[in-house]
């Protein structure tokens, strides 16, 4: 290849990829630095790397040309900082515990596509639909997105300063005078509204496990309560 091809064709679009990549590898050390650190440890090498590349500007503007010995200060007090935070934070070095850098051990709850939607207006009775005329229910009847899906629902809590959530038992009595079982298949964190609160059943239990005819209430209102069934979309 000769220099005017390299000058023309192949640095236009190797040099731009280079600064782009360092640009990504940058941010991406800065963020596992950040995101993935104790408290005291991300100040600390975020207060190194910032003074390292103070450091490295300040030396290079200072300079004409840089000397090799310089060069590699310059690159050690730049870089080093940053690989060291970032080696830091994918638990490379230091050995530092993954709950301590936040790290999610556990992945976030993710909730299933066709999650339920219930809700609250009053302290009478659970409803369905949007507010304003949400139709009070005695009968759940849920179409998850899939029978396997972990039980899980958009609780929406539409009543100001008042607490409400959503349990689910076995069902005790019968349909048409239904009573609360004794276990608990779920049970949605007691919450104040306004508010839109999702459960995602923490041990995975799905729809298809629950009985076919469950129970669900509110802790706080046993009037508001009613009997449900999965039905399959
Ligand atoms: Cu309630």
């Amino acid at each position: 290849m000769n220099n005017d091809v390299r000058s023309r064709i192949v640095l236009p679009i190797v040099i731009p990829v280079i600064i782009l990549l360092s640009i990504a590898a940058f941010v991406g050390a800065m963020a596992a630095l950040f995101l993935f650190n104790t408290k005291a440890g991300a100040t600390m090498l975020a207060a190194v790397a910032a003074a390292g590349i103070l450091f490295t500007i300040s030396l290079s503007a200072a300079q004409e040309r840089l000397d090799a010995p310089r060069r590699a200060v310059v690159v050690f007090a730049a870089f080093l900082p940053l690989l060291a935070g970032a080696a830091v934070g994918l638990g490379l070095i230091g050995d530092v515990d993954d709950a301590d850098r936040m790290i999610n051990v556990e992945p976030l709850l993710v909730v299933p596509d066709g999650a339920p939607e219930i809700a609250a207006e009053n302290s009478q009775e659970f409803c369905l639909g949007p507010e304003s005329s949400c139709e009070p229910i005695d009968f759940w009847d849920v179409e998850p997105g899939d029978v396997s899906d972990p039980v899980s629902f958009v609780f929406e809590n539409r009543e100001v300063g008042v607490d409400h959530n959503v349990q689910i038992t076995n069902l005790e009595g019968t349909r048409d005078d239904p009573q609360r079982g004794s276990e608990i298949l779920a049970d949605s964190d007691l919450v104040t509204g306004p508010i839109v609160d999702v459960y995602v059943h923490p041990e995975g239990l799905t729809w298809e496990e629950l009985p076919e005819e469950w129970y669900f209430l509110c802790i706080v209102h046993p009037s508001m309560n009613g009997v449900g069934t999965v039905v399959e979309g």
